[in-house]
């Protein structure tokens, strides 16, 4: 308890009061006023890095010993070292590396959490996703949202490793949690592989109520291609970068223009190189993934050296600038989402 400064004598008498309104489920609010409603954010997470080659390591070893079947999903959690036991990269977010081995299912189940998939090593794997399988590369993005039935194959000859980014904290804080699986590990494959990208992503839409208008009207696409965004950065930088993000573009819910999930908003930067940018500090925690390239992100007063499939966790109102040595490509995600919707997202150039 964070102990305001008071004369012996009253101290005395308070931590009494408070001893015996114990028993009562009563506590003093000007005991933690202070803490409760700071002044700046006040993030227990810390900024942390995680080189890709030793997650894979022991992500190989437990392909050793335990299957993706067996493990439902064969996942190392990205913890916070700020959050020990807490399964969580920053207090509202989770991140976890997934693998698939050759010939390897992850059973089908559904639930309340909102996910994310980045790609990071392998080719050919897929998740389906309410029936429609979408057929990963390397730095694509796959979305699971909320309530959709998932499971994840491999039938390629390498093993297939993405990047999970869910909302499992946030959900936890709510008490939301809702899941069910089902006894058919593998769904149907209802419709071709990557049907609704040719369907909702290139700026149409099946009319409303025809039988190929079969995904939710809110939430149509749920395959964001590495070969498309790479291509309209590639595009973007060669115009002006902005000082603070230097080329930056949001994936977007085509249904509405807004993140591509209710809680998680994903995005991808280039930063060109030889230039740096200007520091920046956001109320969201956001995670990274370095795509290509080499360089620094200052982060408050820690320098992380960055290497193409290092991540790192960048939390609630820390200062970040990021220096590139050759181009420098950045996939992050972060509850940005979840803040705008609750009214509390705040954000400061510097
Ligand atoms: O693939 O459905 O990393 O349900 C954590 C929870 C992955 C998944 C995670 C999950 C999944």
């Amino acid at each position: 308890m964070i102990s305001i400064l008071l004369p012996n004598d009253q101290r005395e008498q308070l931590d009494q009061l408070y001893a015996a309104m114990r028993p009562d489920s009563l506590t003093p609010l000007w005991e933690v006023l202070a803490a409760l409603v700071s002044p700046t954010p006040n993030s227990p997470a810390i900024a942390h890095h995680w080189r890709f080659g030793d997650a894979r390591r022991h992500l190989m070893r437990a392909g050793d010993l335990i299957s993706a079947e067996q493990a439902e999903r064969r996942v190392l959690i990205l913890e916070n070292p700020g959050l020990p036991g807490e399964s969580a990269i920053t207090a509202s977010l989770y991140a976890g590396l997934q693998m698939i081995l050759p010939g390897e299912v992850a059973p089908a189940h559904r639930h309340t959490q909102s996910a994310l998939r980045f790609v990071m090593e392998g080719e050919g794997a897929y998740t389906t996703v309410d029936g429609e399988r979408a057929v990963m590369r390397p730095f694509d993005l796959v979305l699971t949202p909320s309530w959709q039935w998932h499971d994840h194959g491999n039938e390629t000859a390498q093993p297939m490793i993405w990047l999970d980014g869910l909302d499992i904290p946030t959900v936890r804080h709510f008490a939301a949690s809702f899941a069910e699986k089902t006894d058919k590990p593998v769904q149907a494959r209802l419709v071709e592989d990557d049907d609704s990208l040719s369907r909702y992503g290139r700026n149409l839409r099946p009319l409303r109520g025809s039988v190929a208008d079969r995904r939710p009207a809110d939430r149509p696409l749920f395959h964001y291609p590495y070969a498309d965004w790479r291509r309209s950065l590639a595009d973007m930088a060669a115009g002006m970068p902005d000082p603070h993000l230097a080329h930056a573009l949001e994936f977007i819910n085509p249904a509405d223009g807004g993140s591509v999930l209710p809680t998680i908003a994903a995005q991808v930067q280039l930063v060109p190189a030889g230039t740096a940018t200007r520091p920046r500090r956001g109320s969201d925690g956001a995670v990274y993934v370095v795509v290509e390239g080499r360089g620094t992100a200052r982060i408050d007063d820690r320098e992380i050296i960055l290497l193409p499939r290092d991540l790192f966790v960048l939390p609630s109102w820390a200062t970040l600038s990021l220096k590139a040595e050759t181009d420098l490509v950045l996939f992050s995600y972060s509850d940005r989402a979840a803040q705008e919707r609750l009214e509390l997202y705040r954000e400061e150039r510097l």
